[in-house]
Order: C-alpha cells, then sequence, then structure tokens
C-alpha cells in the first residue's frame, strides 16, 4: 500500500516506478517482459511495453516497435520470442528452438499481433505534436506490419474461412487457458527429450503450467523443428489447430488500425486488401458466437467444435469491434456476473466454471494487458461504467500489490513474475 504516497510533485510513487522498471528491463532497443524469468523480447509483450514508453519517451517507444520488426522472417512471420542476446535463464531458448532465420535467432511460432495497434497508437501519441514525423515512422513499419498480417492469412488460413489458426498454446499468449485444455490432451506426448523447467526457479510451480502440459508445448515444438518450421506445413501437421479468440480479436482489431494508418497514407490498394479481412473476419466471427452462454467460444478445427471453457478472451470481440450490439449487452452482463464472484476483474477463466483457479497463471487470473483491451472495447460500445470499473480494479491491484506478471482476482495479491514491464507499460499509459 505504500505506493499509493504521493511523490513531491503529487505523482504516486508506482509511476516513477513503472519508469524505473521500463529501464531497468531496457537491454538496449528493447525491453524484456522481466528479468530472468522472460530474458528475450517477446512479440506482443514488446507492443504493450511500447505502449507505457510513449507516456515519457515516444522514440523509445518506436525503437521497441522498430526492434521488434527487425526480426521479421522473409515469410513475414513475426515470431514470439526474439533471442537478441544469449540467456541461460529461460527454456525453451534458442539451442532448443534451433531456427535459423537471420539477423537472430528465434522461436518459430508467433504471438497475437498487436503491433498494427500499437503502431497506430504511437502514431496518435506522436502526431499530437509532429505530424510528419509520426507520418515518417509509420510509413517505414506500415509495409512490415501489413507483411506480418498477409502471413497470417496465407499461412494460418489457407482455406480462406476468413479467421487464422494458432498451432501453439503459446501462439495465443494465454498459455494454459482451459480452452486448450481438450485439444492438447487430444494427442499424445512424443519421445521427447529430457529437459529442465527454468520457470520453475524462478516461480512458484503452483502458479505455472504442469509437467504434462509442457510435455504437450515440447512435443508440438519438436515436430514443427522436425518440419524446419515450414508455413506451408506446420498448418496441415498440427494436432492443434484452435481460432483463437484473443488472437482473432487482436487481428481484427489491427486491421482497423492498419485501415485507418492506410487511408492517411493514402494506400488505396492497402485499404481494399484490409477491407477484405474485415468483411470475411466479421462474418465468420459470427461461428464463434454460443447464444445459450452470451459468449464468444475458441474452436477446434480439427473437430469443428467450439470449446466449452469460458475464457475472458470472450470479451475481446469488443476490442476487435466485431460483436453486434446485442452481442456486446450479453457479454457485459456476463462480464458482470463473472466480477460479482471475484473482488477485482477480470479473471482469466468463468470464477464459477470448472477449472478455474485464482494463481494458475491462465486458468483464473486477472492480466493487466487483457484489462486494457477489455475496458477499451467496452467504451467503444459505451459501457463506460463497466470499463472504468476495471481500470479502477487494475490500478487497485497494481497499487496494493506492486508491478507483478498477474493477480488473484479474488484478493488482488500478486504472483508470478516481479517489476513486469507489460504491467509498467499499461500502469503509465492508463495514467497518461
Ligand atoms: C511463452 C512473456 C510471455 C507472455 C505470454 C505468457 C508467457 C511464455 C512462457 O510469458 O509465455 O511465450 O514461457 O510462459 O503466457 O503471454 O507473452 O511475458
Amino acid at each position: 500500500r505504500n505506493y499509493i504516497n504521493l511523490n513531491s510533485t503529487g505523482r504516486p510513487l508506482l509511476h516513477e516506478h513503472s519508469i524505473e522498471v521500463l529501464k531497468q528491463n531496457d537491454f538496449g532497443g528493447y525491453t524484456v517482459p522481466a528479468l530472468g524469468l522472460y530474458p528475450f523480447q517477446w512479440n506482443w509483450d514488446a507492443g504493450f511495453i511500447a505502449a507505457g514508453w510513449a507516456a515519457f519517451d515516444v522514440d523509445r517507444a518506436w525503437e521497441e516497435m522498430e526492434t521488434l520488426f527487425s526480426g521479421q522472417w522473409a515469410d513475414g512471420m513475426i515470431p514470439s520470442i526474439l533471442f537478441w542476446k544469449a540467456s541461460d535463464t529461460y527454456f525453451p531458448g534458442p539451442e532448443i528452438w534451433g531456427t535459423k532465420e537471420n539477423p537472430s535467432n528465434s522461436t518459430g511460432i508467433t504471438q497475437p499481433p498487436i503491433a498494427g495497434v500499437i503502431v497506430r497508437y504511437l502514431y496518435d501519441c506522436t502526431a499530437r505534436t509532429n505530424r510528419r514525423l509520426a507520418q515518417q515512422k509509420v510509413s517505414k513499419l506500415f509495409p512490415k506490419i501489413l507483411a506480418y498480417h498477409r502471413w497470417w492469412y496465407k499461412a494460418r488460413d489457407p482455406l480462406n474461412t476468413g479467421l487464422v489458426a494458432i498451432i501453439h498454446p503459446w501462439e495465443s499468449g494465454m498459455d494454459n487457458s482451459p480452452a486448450w485444455d481438450e485439444a492438447l490432451h487430444a494427442f499424445p506426448v512424443d519421445d521427447i527429450p529430457p529437459y529442465e523447467r527454468e520457470d520453475l526457479k524462478h516461480v512458484n510451480a503452483s502458479m505455472r503450467p504442469s509437467k504434462d502440459t509442457y510435455d504437450h508445448y515440447l512435443t508440438l515444438l519438436y515436430r514443427f523443428k522436425a518440419a524446419n518450421y515450414d508455413p506451408e506445413k506446420l498448418y496441415w501437421m498440427s494436432p492443434f489447430r484452435m481460432t483463437d479468440l484473443c488472437t482473432n480479436s487482436v487481428l481484427f482489431r489491427a486491421n482497423r488500425d492498419m485501415r485507418f494508418l492506410a487511408r492517411m497514407l493514402g494506400k488505396k490498394e492497402e485499404v481494399r486488401e484490409i477491407n477484405t479481412w474485415l468483411r470475411k473476419g466479421k462474418e465468420r466471427f459470427q461461428w464463434l458466437w454460443d447464444m445459450d452462454s452470451g459468449l464468444f467460444k475458441c474452436e477446434n478445427q480439427l473437430t469443428g467444435k467450439l470449446s466449452s471453457a469460458r475464457i475472458s478472451g470472450a470479451f475481446l470481440p469488443l476490442f476487435a469491434g466485431v460483436a453486434s450490439q446485442d452481442q456486446a449487452a450479453a457479454l457485459a452482463s456476463n462480464l458482470k456476473l463473472w466480477i460479482d464472484e471475484v473482488k477485482f476483474g477480470v479473471p482469466s477463466a468463468d470464477p464459477a466454471g470448472p477449472v478455474f483457479d485464482p494463481v494458475k497463471y491462465w486458468s483464473g487470473p486477472l492480466w493487466i494487458n487483457i484489462n486494457w483491451m477489455i475496458s477499451s472495447g467496452l467504451r467503444h460500445y459505451g459501457y463506460n461504467e463497466l470499463a472504468e470499473k476495471i481500470e479502477m480494479d487494475s490500478l487497485t491491484v497494481i497499487s496494493e500489490s506492486g508491478l507483478r506478471e498477474y493477480f488473484n482476482p479474488r484478493t488482488g495479491e500478486g504472483a508470478g513474475g516481479e517489476s513486469f514491464s507489460w504491467t509498467a507499460a499499461l500502469y503509465l499509459a492508463w495514467l497518461d
């Protein structure tokens, strides 16, 4: 609670502390999510982190995104992790992934494509004082982000349905979400080399995915490695292929922001291309609507069935702007019920559901980046009071428990990593 104290300028101390954390996690052009626990540059973390840098150093914010895109693969993919500098405190590191793409080693899978959303955010911040600079910055990144989106559709929606697939739970950014349980356990674990987990040296095992879950993660990794991470093959061969709500909502929203940027830059053909993605995506999103529960659901593409899991990703179509007014109303009333069950919203899984665990990673805890997106979506649909509640809950858990990786929604206690970059960054972005 000492964080709530004010400093001499009347700002909460936590404001200064958040800036310090970003500086301390700055490895030179990129920011690690947490020292020790996550010692490299992560794809979607970089986006949220850049929004935090923008609150006090917008040049550094652009640099974060420029570094991320300097790791783009020739085919357009942005890997989930860029191993810029060696570190032996994370598993699985570069020697396990064994990708050969220049200029750096990286993973061979991706993460939710938040970059387009963030670059538009940075454009808005910069254009307030220097429109010409803002346009220059955007013109350099725009083609790279577009190439990334094209990669998504080509590699992960070869059947042209309008929504993309993830082929590994790590790609969702919500590693052990209950939405993956059934699909992940539908295939057996291969005879994989023995391994030692580094995460358990930093964080208590009860707060992390189980051994069995990790065995499945690594089974997928080794199969993709055997296929040389060839995007033409991975989609078809993966025994895990899900239409993830988070990834698709983020991609949809990024497409809307990219359309804004394309118009600003006068790129007519690109606007048309993005419009096609938006039109098809909007139509297909309706397949994921579960009328009975009043929630969106992830789809298992291998069985054609919607996952029964009720996860916080269900509310992200609000961030995308793809839900109808009726769907938004149903989502808002569900969200209120969820929050009534806990003390601080938004839990990552339905707190009344069978697998809810308030400290186990993506199976219950509150995450600041998800709150940031959900509250922005609620405002878009006019649910300002509910948005305010989520923002206040976020700031309160941070003030009470510090800049932790995630929080127990029943008690507000912090869990996982400490001095966590996106928590610091979004705290700054919210206060800005
Ligand atoms: C695997 C870095 C990342 C986040 C993810 C979060 C966690 C990694 C891990 O940490 O995933 O990518 O090793 O657990 O689930 O959302 O980007 O903060």
